[in-house]
């Protein structure tokens, strides 16, 4: 069933129930379509992943588009391209597309303007666009005289483009933390040995995720004790095309001979401890998606600042009994202050088990850490890693 429209300006509930009951199943289904091609752009990089399907007056999709990465069309232009490339007119036709038009010149032309002039008579979307620098696409195509209807699998866009949504939104990354460990939550056994405590399994998919995400974190501590090279592998040991940013946090020094800097992507030493500027440093370089693989210093200073939203937890049927746990003191001293997920997700794999586990408020806007409530006790205003 199609969504009832988010927005609260009247005209598009308007034009929501003028659609033929046929045409809106069309427009459903095109947009399942063009979350697909969507997907099929890349997961990393500062710009949304966007697909965009055109519709004949019967429905009938005749031309559809993706966006494949910063610098190439948006989904909109690649849409239109496809159509005249095949002859069909867009003259007419309706667009349904997984993001609003943007309405800037930035690295391609305004896509609203593009839609306008190509004469489509209707555009459905599902998520309106954060950026304020490329939004009010659905002011100019509506003030155009085409009909515009927001929210059509809106959950579904939402959930698709939550990275690049949240750090649009906040002005920082979103932030997954990695933690493997065994099923008494911890990273190494008493005499620190900890390799491997979870299996090859787990570890290829965890490489799976560093190829999607644009950077990825270590405590300087972790850099300087496990001399990780941060890269993202496949099974063969081969590395990946899309190498994310290595980033290590903290005083200490990354050495000359560090696996670091050997083949990978960029490696960037932030000697800063405070974690809200660390994060707005990375959204200034439009890091959208931040992985943070330990160690337990980081982990635990980031879930203390309120800044995680997403735990990747790869748990290992081992018992250690003693030795470090993957997250230390929160300052928790009571169940109801416990730092609370909501479990997303549970794959086995091999021996091991992920849960995938996101914060349970969304974050809607960038305030700063320690003033959100979220259940738990008030933070201090700086978490120093
Ligand atoms: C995309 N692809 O299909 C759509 C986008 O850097 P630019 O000039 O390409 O503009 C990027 C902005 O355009 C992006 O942040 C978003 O607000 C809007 N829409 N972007 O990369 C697309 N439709
Ligand atoms: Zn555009």
């Amino acid at each position: 069933m199609t969504k009832a429209p988010q927005g609260s300006a009247a005209p598009q509930q308007t034009a929501q129930r003028t659609v033929r009951p046929a045409v809106s199943t069309a427009v459903e289904s095109a947009m399942r379509r063009a979350l697909a091609l969507a997907a099929q752009g890349p997961p990393h990089g500062p710009n949304p992943r966007v697909g965009c399907v055109l519709l004949d007056p019967d429905g009938r999709p005749v031309a559809e588009g993706f966006h494949r990465g910063a610098g190439t069309p948006h989904a909109e232009a690649a849409a239109l391209a496809a159509a005249r490339s095949r002859g069909v007119d867009p003259r007419g036709t309706t667009a349904v597309v997984t993001l609003e038009p943007c309405a800037h010149h930035g690295r391609t032309g305004p896509c609203a303007d593009a839609l306008v002039d190509a004469g489509v008579a209707a555009v459905h979307l599902a998520v309106s666009d954060p950026n304020p620098v490329a939004a009010g696409g659905a002011a100019t195509l509506r003030a155009a005289g085409i009909e515009v209807t927001t929210g059509t699998l809106a959950d579904e866009g939402e959930e698709l483009l939550r990275h690049w949504l949240h750090a649009v939104r906040t002005g920082r990354p979103y932030v997954t933390l990695k933690l493997a460990t065994s099923l008494d939550g911890r990273v190494a056994a008493a005499d620190g040995t900890s390799r491997w405590i979870t299996g090859p399994q787990a570890r290829a998919h965890a490489h799976t995720v560093r190829a999607q995400v644009d950077a990825i974190a270590v405590g300087s501590g972790t850099a300087l004790t496990d001399d990780p090279s941060l890269t993202a592998r496949t099974i063969d040991g081969g590395l990946f095309e899309h190498q994310p940013l290595r980033v290590v946090l903290g005083r200490s020094a990354v050495p000359g001979d560090a696996r670091l800097r050997g083949p990978g992507g960029p490696l960037l030493h932030l000697p800063e401890h405070d974690l809200a500027v660390v994060l707005g440093l990375l959204a200034e370089r439009e890091v959208r998606h931040l992985l943070v693989e330990g160690g337990p210093t980081l982990a635990t200073a980031l879930l203390a600042a309120d800044v995680v939203d997403e735990l990747h937890a790869y748990v290992a049927p081992v018992l250690l009994g003693a030795g470090p746990t993957g997250v230390g003191d929160l300052g928790v001293t009571t169940i109801g202050a416990a730092a609370r997920f909501t479990t997303h997700d549970v794959t086995r794999l091999g021996d091991d088990v992920l849960m995938v586990a996101r914060r349970t408020q969304p974050v809607t806007n960038p305030q700063p850490a320690h003033a959100r409530q979220n259940g738990r006790p008030s933070r201090p205003t700086k978490e120093e890693i």
